[in-house]
């Protein structure tokens, strides 16, 4: 079998086409949906990242106020950003790109964005929404990732699906979104004995723990749905997946590549959320 291979670019093509559409019915209204994404510090894919959202936010009509602050920034500082942009009724989205220096407590820049701005769902509120099943803000990158699951028309109820990682930002969010789409989840991560065995096992399998080809080809399931969300830039430059994905092109159904599948999905569902907290501030 050789697999499909399930573009981002494509999927996330449609979805910002939607939110263009939706983007500029609010502009109509007199709300110009914005997202302010905060970076502090010198990280290099953080750099690449942030670009790439202000950018596609300037495609799809959505505003976005990029705040850049230095590496030395202090916690204090950072905390009372987060207070007049909460403050601010022209700002619907806050992203604080992670990770932050040390000297800072990401757990507290986090829980300090208000929830109905909390579009990178990783704030408590937002969190404790997706485990309870209630209204909120769903992460983007799991959220891209449940988009290119359904893309697929593979029918996902009762599948068995392995999660490989535990990441709040991905990890753990994706295992509970697929609990609620009725699949059978099982997380693995750094400790997990077997994982050959486990992810032999995968209908579906989302790999997250940002370790270059570290999934090997034969561990997969023949017919499986691969997700791959590990961007990894190697000595070479060249990025690659946490799956080696020509030996698992060979036996999965589906999967992802790297660049050009998840990365992009993240971004479009940013944007998603951005204009779905335009929406909601504005009713
Ligand atoms: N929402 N996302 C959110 N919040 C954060 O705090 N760190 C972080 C985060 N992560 C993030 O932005 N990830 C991400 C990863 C990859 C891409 C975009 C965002 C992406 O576009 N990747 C491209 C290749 C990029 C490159 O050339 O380096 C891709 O096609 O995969």
């Amino acid at each position: 079998m050789t697999a499909t291979r399930l573009a981002g670019a494509g999927v996330a093509a449609k979805v910002l086409a939607r939110v263009a559409g939706d983007a500029a019915a609010l502009r109509a209204r007199g709300v110009t949906p914005t997202l302010a994404v905060v970076l502090v510090g010198d990280d290099p894919a953080s750099h690449v990242y942030v670009a790439k959202k202000t950018r596609t936010a300037a495609e799809c009509g959505v505003g976005a106020n990029d705040i850049r602050l230095p590496q030395d920034t202090s916690q204090a500082a950072l905390l009372a950003l987060i207070t007049t942009l909460n403050n601010d009724p022209a700002v619907h989205g806050i992203l604080v790109q992670l990770p932050l220096p040390a000297q800072i407590d990401s757990h507290a820049v986090i829980a300090a964005i208000a929830p109905s701005k909390d579009v990178d769902g990783l704030g408590p509120v937002s969190q404790g929404a997706l485990l309870s099943g209630q209204r909120g803000f769903v992460p983007c990158t799991p959220k891209g990732c449940m988009a290119l699951l359904a893309e697929t028309g593979v029918p996902l109820v009762g599948k068995r699906a392995v999660v490989l990682g535990r990441s709040v930002l991905v990890g753990k969010p994706m295992s509970m979104l697929l609990t609620s789409a009725d699949l059978t989840v099982t997380l693995c991560h750094s400790k997990t004995v077997d994982l050959p065995g486990e992810i032999a096992r995968a209908d579906i399998l989302v790999a997250a723990i940002g370790r270059p080809e570290f999934v090997q080809g034969e561990w997969i399931k023949p017919g499986a749905i691969v997700i791959d969300v590990g961007v990894n830039r190697l000595p070479s430059k060249v990025l690659v997946g946490d799956v080696a994905f020509a030996a698992a092109s060979a036996r999965a159904a589906f999967i992802t590549p790297v660049p050009g599948g998840v990365g992009p999905m993240t971004i479009a569902c940013l944007m998603e959320n951005t204009v779905q907290a335009a929406t909601w501030l504005a009713a």
